[in-house]
């Protein structure tokens, strides 16, 4: 199996994470961003908006990821542990999926984009926006809940964590949320998690 993925893509790293997690073999294939390669026809042919993380496996050609954690996590997870078959808790995963492509990406995924990659994104709407869903949403659960859904760790906390766990370099604190930074903490620490880089690390400091 091959994963396209940049480094700097947080939406990357969820598949990076899995694939890691689940300890799957497969081939890494960088994509240049910088250069326009995701915009070439053969990328285009892959993913057809251009974008990473992809993975492809076979006949089987994904280019979203978190259907990419879905099908990682019922190819490879016997136990089901990190999709849950259980009709409640898969549907509190597919929830904090939905939270993730939506309210994480508006807000903290918003933030790093504007302030590092100049994206023409409203930077103090995406900071006000990742302040609501740390205090509607991550904190609230968290306070009397180890995970995002049911009581062990799934696919929902590994989409949730790489542009929250990476959102004050950005700028944005989260010295009021102690139950999401415990939670932070709680993934760093999983068994073969690898964690988010900062921008800093790999552009260096003129990031
Ligand atoms: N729905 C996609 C979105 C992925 C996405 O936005 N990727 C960004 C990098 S973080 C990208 O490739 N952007 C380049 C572009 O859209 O031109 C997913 O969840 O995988």
């Amino acid at each position: 199996m091959k994963l396209y993925t940049h480094p700097l893509s947080g939406h990357a790293h969820r598949a990076t994470a899995m694939l890691s997690l689940l300890n799957v073999d497969h081939e890494v294939v960088v994509v240049d961003l910088q250069s326009g390669a995701h915009k070439q026809p053969d990328y285009l042919n892959i993913s057809p908006m251009g974008q990473v993380p992809a993975l492809v496996d076979g006949d089987v050609v994904l280019r979203d990821s978190t259907s990419i954690l879905t099908y990682l996590a019922l190819k490879h997870d016997a136990d089901r542990r990190w999709l849950p078959a259980d009709p409640a808790i898969a549907a509190q995963v597919q929830e904090w999926l939905t939270t993730s492509v939506k309210e994480v990406f508006e807000g903290p995924c918003g933030a790093r984009i504007s302030k590092f990659f100049g994206a023409a994104i409203d930077y103090d709407g995406a900071v006000e926006k990742t302040h609501n869903l740390m205090r509607i949403m991550f904190e609230p659960r968290l306070a009397h809940n180890d995970w995002l859904a049911g009581d062990a760790p799934t696919i929902a906390d590994v989409a949730n964590y790489g542009y929250i766990a990476a959102v004050e370099e950005a700028g944005v604190s989260l010295a009021d949320y102690p139950n999401a930074r415990e939670w932070l903490a709680r993934i760093e620490a999983l068994d073969g998690f690898v964690r988010i880089q900062s921008v800093a690390e790999i552009m260096g400091s003129s990031a």
